[in-house]
């Protein structure tokens, strides 16, 4: 509680741009508490920095109730799908992301700027990588996530050791470095081996996205390339429409091939040939998909390499935008003309062409509030859950999970209502799921009342 304390005390005085006020910042808290009113206040202010949380501005954006996919909201439990939450971890620092090295071991990312190793049950000592002192923290703010390549583990190959992060700076922007573990000791990585691909502008503090991660196979050699998903800019009602507009890198999921034998040199990555807009170049060939609002997380399904994106929403809807594998580039998810099923800016008369529709929404209110995307379940300890893509709700800690009953036709069923905070889904390399919490501990997913 006391980190939680911290974040939120650093998210309030921070120098916000002139056009983004403390005062602001502090209307958007009241306008989340409005709808937090179960929870301490304490806690509520540190939920509400996360994600954008409600970070309205004024305008009216009281959609008309979803056509088609019906809010996640079903209280039913499949049969042998009794869920609980069991620690692993405790006393971290903002646990915000989950993931493996292709091994045994669990890397935690701390928001503060420290990846943690997980190994036999235990934390080690030593972090892994402590970049404390080159990230902004709290808030939306901080190291957010960390892909390690998939052949990290494969000495003598082209990806063996490297790892790419995706932070917050001190100057407030997104930063993707690719680093590299050190040569002498496999349990820390070597900080003075980063290299910058990308360093992207951010105009307020809040909606980074934050998201690295390999997709499937897909490159004519064979190659995954990198996906990273980035927010709208912030503010509320992306003032500047970065997500729908073509030349800027906010509000897009970006695609990229950071292979060492791709490109040694800068920018160290080069664009797939076919990225939509791979003509342009870097940086602006990155993008893969627009229209997102604050991707925070999205994954691929391990078997399938269906992408499922987990949009956080302005005020009323969360949504989950679904993208078979194969589907080309280009996609445009929507924001901010659409948020969910409904219609934003412009209020009415939205529709244009080619705007992908979610698969599945919710709405804010009764202890909703952002959407934490997870993954699509392929372990073995949960063999009910096989198939399914689970999500959260960061401030009501429910569990969904999310199927295709037939085609086009999707069914979201409450899985587990954890009274956890949850920031973040994660995965180890046996495909077991995990969830961090705003309380510092890690759980796992398991079986049993
Ligand atoms: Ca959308």
């Amino acid at each position: 509680m006391r980190q939680a304390l911290d974040i939120a005390r650093r998210a309030a005085v921070r120098p916000y741009p002139a056009h983004y006020s403390a005062y602001k910042y502090l209307f958007e808290a009241n306008m989340c508490y409005r709808s937090l009113s179960w929870l301490v206040p304490v806690q509520i202010v540190v939920l509400l920095v996360m994600l954008g949380c409600n970070s309205g501005n004024g305008t009216d954006e009281t959609g008309a109730p979803s056509t088609s996919a019906p809010p996640a909201s079903v209280p039913s439990v499949a049969a042998g799908t009794a869920l609980r939450l069991s620690p692993v971890v405790t006393r971290l620092s903002g646990p915000v992301h989950i993931t493996h090295a292709g091994d045994e071991r669990l890397f935690i990312v701390e928001q503060p700027g420290r990846i943690r190793i997980v190994q036999q049950g235990g934390l080690t000592a030593a972090p892994f990588l402590d970049i404390v002192s080159l990230v902004q923290s709290g808030g939306e703010q901080g190291l957010l996530s960390v892909a390690f390549h998939p052949a990290y583990n494969l000495p003598g190959t082209p990806g063996f050791g490297l790892f790419w992060v995706n932070y917050t700076n001190t100057n407030g922007d997104t930063v993707i470095a690719r680093y590299t573990v050190s040569s002498a000791n496999p349990q820390q990585a070597d900080p003075a081996s980063a290299l910058t691909l990308l360093l992207i502008a951010q105009p307020f503090s809040n909606h980074n996205g934050g998201l690295n991660t390999f997709g499937p196979v897909e490159g004519p050699a064979g190659q995954r390339y990198l996906y990273i998903g980035m927010g709208d800019g912030g503010s509320g009602g992306d003032p500047q429409n970065n997500a729908q507009r073509d030349d800027t890198l906010l509000g897009k999921l970006l695609r990229l091939d950071p292979s060492l034998e791709a490109r040694p040199a800068l920018p160290f990555y080069t664009i797939p040939p076919d990225n939509p807009m791979a003509v342009a170049g870097a940086p602006l060939g990155t993008i893969w998909a627009k229209g997102l609002r604050n991707p925070w997380r999205f994954a691929f399904d391990p078997i399938k390499g269906d992408l499922y994106i987990a949009d956080v929403g302005q005020n009323s809807w969360e949504e989950v935008d679904f993208t078979p594998a194969r589907t080309p580039g280009g996609r445009n998810y929507g924001w901010r003309l659409m948020e969910g099923q409904s219609c934003f800016n412009p209020p009415s008369n939205c529709e244009a062409p080619g705007l992908e529709r979610p698969v599945a929404v919710y709405a804010n209110g009764g202890g909703r509030c952002a959407i934490i995307g997870g993954y699509v379940y392929r372990g073995t300890r949960l063999p009910a859950l096989t198939g399914m893509y689970l999500y959260a709700d960061l401030c009501s800690g429910e569990i969904f999970g999310l199927t295709q009953v037939t085609p086009g036709v999707w069914q979201s069923t409450l899985l587990l209502s954890s009274g956890r905070s949850i920031l973040t889904f994660g995965e180890d390399v046996q495909h077991e799921l995990y969830v961090g919490s705003d309380d510092g501990t890690v759980y796992q997913l398991v079986a049993g009342p």
